[in-house]
């Protein structure tokens, strides 16, 4: 392989500092590193260069160009170096969604999972489970070889793999217990402001955010549409929602954000209800939130008392998003609500819906096999371990995957 130079590139992964010319005109490009990876202990397990440059439209536009010009190059697909990287099986393909995960996350804790999925933390508990699937398959087989078709349960040839299986169905139900916090770590936790017009939760968004990211007005139904937040809290991914007052509201436009705020505060994790003390409710009855989701915020007590129904309840803060009170307390008991639905520091072995419904799937076969009848016949049990491991393999990529590979990928950047 040819360098840009049109010399033979450097020692291998030394890199070295270059004029980066086009081949066809020999005009210099740009000065910088060009790096050779040999395979197979590239990132894909390919032959790879890579060319650091300066950046910039220019110099990018130049690059792109000349390198097109070359024979067999042509711009890589999203994900398309990790997608090689699995199929040349330098990465499972947990850990190649893990990749994407890296470059999404936004705050450390989903840093903290993205790493500890990219260097195979799933895919190691896959093998150790398939390897005990595989043990106890064998043995059934050699006693349906041995006694053929007709032979069951009963034989209590099950009895030698039992303790085995049952330690994987055990450990594959506390992946699955943890799943929902891995899955809502990945993604971030959703915090939906609500609250009637006026009670200041524009306010309170912006204090959070640290920037004015929505209007703040005194007239009420300044706020029409959600508007999203991004957050890290104690390295916690939140995204807090500012939304609509909830109101009878006589304006359609008005009345279509209420019923977005209510819709979207239906799906959130948190709902932080906002209540204005200078024009207090004289109950929460009808606002929306389940109430072990839910923090009532009284705001503005700057300027008049908490009622009296609100005082010594724990799921009510009083606050002022004028003088800051109440403000630190807020984000500790916030903080301690995303802890406990994520994951609460330990890091989740799942972390994604497709983990999540191949180690079901695994589960309920390996149910029936466990609380399978007396007397039922080995062939079934067997097929029932054949499903558990099959399902095993669609997780970690090792078979039955051709048909969602396009989808993982597509969702990656171009150059991952
Ligand atoms: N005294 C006092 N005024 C506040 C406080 N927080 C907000 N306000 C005022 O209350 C008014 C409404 O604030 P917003 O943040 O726009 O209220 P909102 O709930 O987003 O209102 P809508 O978008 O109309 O639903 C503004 O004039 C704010 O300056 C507070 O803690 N104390
Ligand atoms: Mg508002």
């Amino acid at each position: 392989m040819q360098g840009l130079t049109g010399r033979p590139l450097p020692e291998p992964r030394r890199a070295t500092l270059r004029t980066l010319r086009d081949p066809c005109s020999g005009r210099p490009i740009d000065r910088g590193l060009v790096l050779w990876f040999p395979g197979p202990a590239s990132y894909t397990g390919e032959d790879a260069a890579e060319i650091h440059h300066h950046g910039g439209p220019a110099v990018v536009g130049a690059l792109a160009e000349a390198l097109r010009g070359l024979a067999d190059l042509r711009p890589a697909e999203p994900g398309e170096f990790t997608r090689r990287a699995f199929l040349n099986g330098k990465l499972d393909l947990a850990q190649a969604e893990a990749i994407d995960d890296l470059v999404t996350a936004s705050a450390r804790a989903q840093l903290h999972q993205a790493l500890e999925q990219a260097e195979g933390k799933l895919g190691r508990h896959c093998v150790a489970w398939r390897t005990t699937l595989l043990d106890a398959l064998a043995l059934l087989e050699a006693e349906l070889d041995f006694a053929g078709e007709e032979a069951d349960v009963a034989s209590g040839l099950l009895e030698e793999a039992r303790p085995g299986l049952l330690r994987v169905r055990s450990e594959i139900a506390t992946a699955l217990a943890r799943a929902a916090c891995g899955e809502r770590l990945r993604l971030g936790l959703t915090v939906a402001v609500i609250g009637p017009p006026n009670a200041g939760k524009s306010s309170l968004v912006n204090r959070l955010a640290g920037r004015e990211a929505a209007i703040v007005t005194p007239h009420p139904g300044t706020t029409r549409d959600v508007i999203e937040v991004a957050l890290e809290l104690e390295g916690m991914p939140l995204t807090i929602l500012d939304t609509a007052g909830l109101r009878e509201a006589a304006d359609p436009v008005e009345a279509i954000g209420i019923e977005r705020a209510r819709e979207r505060a239906g799906r959130a994790d948190l709902v932080l209800l906002m209540l204005d003390a200078t024009a207090p409710p004289g109950s929460l009855d009808g606002f929306p939130g389940r109430e072990v989701d839910r923090l009532v915020l009284v705001n503005k007590v700057d300027a008049a008392p908490v009622p009296a129904w609100a005082l010594d309840r724990p799921d009510v803060l009083a606050i002022s998003c004028r003088t800051g009170a109440g403000i630190d307390l807020l984000l500790g008991r916030l903080a301690a609500m995303a802890r406990d639905r994520l994951a609460g520091g330990e890091t989740a072995l799942v972390t994604r819906e497709r983990h999540r419904v191949e180690l079901a799937a695994a589960q309920a076969a390996l149910d029936r096999l466990l609380e399978a009848p007396v007397g039922t016949e080995l062939v079934l049990l067997a097929e029932e371990l054949r499903t558990a491991v099959a399902a095993l393999d669609r997780l970690t990529g090792r078979a039955g995957v051709d048909a969602v590979l396009d989808r993982i990928f597509a969702r990656f950047c171009i150059g991952k």
